[in-house]
């Protein structure tokens, strides 16, 4: 009896542990995913092989969780909307990891009418809420006792397990990805925030309003045009480095006599719209063409944003009014709404 008795509290007190570090790995998934998608420098930090460590670490704790999980769903005190829980914050674990290692190998974009990146941050979010379900039905409450000197020790192997499974994938299957996550594409896809479709504008229709200035076509390529090269890098999940042509907004500003306020607000002609801060603005380019060539509607035609360092939803397009504006720039949503 008394033997029993500590067999079954030792395997629980593994199960805690075990819930107790799957908790903080999702933590660290979601902060390191959510960083590296909105983040377009590069930090010291590889943000995307963090997240990708931390869901490797949760594969590599399965078969201590598998444990768990089959006691829990044979414990016939254990209520059935509980299990159901359990086994659907499985299923959106799995989806999630599985989409994510996959998207890194570059190789697959789309399942049936969804992108994996998509399919990847919707998975995340459902575990999320599950998560957040599952612990109001056991709350597992650190405990002092939780960090003794074995379970770092096994926190530690479980980091190196980690580290040298990310090495490993990295070398193999995710080739050629950016620290955003992103993968490779030899062309630009064409491609929105939300639903902003394709515009087609007419050259001939079309002006600029830059403060009480309008420029038409032919004024802005008067303007004093430069060749770089910029990663155009979408939160989606790929990215492509291209040649632009283009003037600096603070050239810009200058040639119509306008004094930015706190920032430039830069208008597409459909309302999609994004504030760049007063000392951004010799580092953002109004461009008028790609590869050598005009824009095409697709990509902006007449002329669009680009916003080197800055992830994909900066780079405004169809942009139709740039204006001095009182709003310092971080008093907007981190991602577009519109
Ligand atoms: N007006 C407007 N500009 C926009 C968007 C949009 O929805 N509307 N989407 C942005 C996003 S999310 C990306 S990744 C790039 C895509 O540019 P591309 O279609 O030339 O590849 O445009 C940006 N500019
Ligand atoms: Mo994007």
């Amino acid at each position: 009896m008394r033997a029993r008795f500590r067999v079954r509290f030792r395997a629980r007190q593994g199960g805690r542990r075990v819930d107790l570090v799957l908790g903080l790995l999702l933590v660290a998934g979601v902060l390191t995913g959510l960083g590296a998608n909105t983040i377009g420098v590069n930090w010291p930090l590889d943000l995307i092989q963090l997240h990708a460590a931390g869901a490797l670490a949760v594969l590599l704790l399965a078969p201590w969780k598998y444990v768990v999980i089959r006691r829990g769903l044979g414990n016939p005190r254990q209520r059935r909307p509980a299990k159901a829980l359990s086994l659907a914050l499985l299923f959106l674990v799995l989806v999630t990891i599985g989409s994510g290692l996959v998207h890194s190998t570059g190789r697959v974009e789309d399942v049936g009418p969804l992108t994996l990146m998509q399919i990847h941050v919707g998975a995340a979010v459902g575990a999320v809420l599950a998560v957040v379900a599952h612990f109001f039905g056991h709350w597992v409450r650190p405990r002092r006792t939780d960090a003794d000197r074995r379970a770092l020790l096994r926190l530690a192997v479980l980091g190196a397990g980690a580290a040298v499974a990310t090495t490993a994938w990295d070398t193999w299957a995710a080739t050629g990805r950016r620290f955003t996550g992103s993968v490779p594409k030899p062309a630009l896809e064409v491609t929105s925030w939300i639903n902003d479709g394709i515009q087609r504008v007419e050259a001939g229709q079309w002006s600029l309003r830059v403060g009480e200035t309008a420029f038409d076509l032919d004024r802005i390529l008067a303007l004093p045009h430069e060749r770089f090269t910029a990663i155009l890098d979408c939160t989606s999940g790929w990215y492509s480095s291209q040649e632009w042509d283009g003037v600096r907004l603070s050239v810009l500003l200058d040639g119509a006599g306008v004094e930015p306020g706190r920032s430039v607000e830069v208008r597409a002609v459909t309302g999609y719209a994004r504030w760049f801060g007063a000392g951004t603005l010799d580092d953002v380019w109004l461009v008028t063409a790609v590869g050598g060539r005009a824009l095409s509607p697709g990509h902006g035609f007449p002329a669009r944003i680009v916003a080197p360092g800055r992830r994909g939803f900066w780079w405004v397009k169809w942009v139709a009014s740039i204006q001095p504006s009182s709003r310092p720039p971080w008093a907007q949503s981190v991602f577009p709404l519109s």
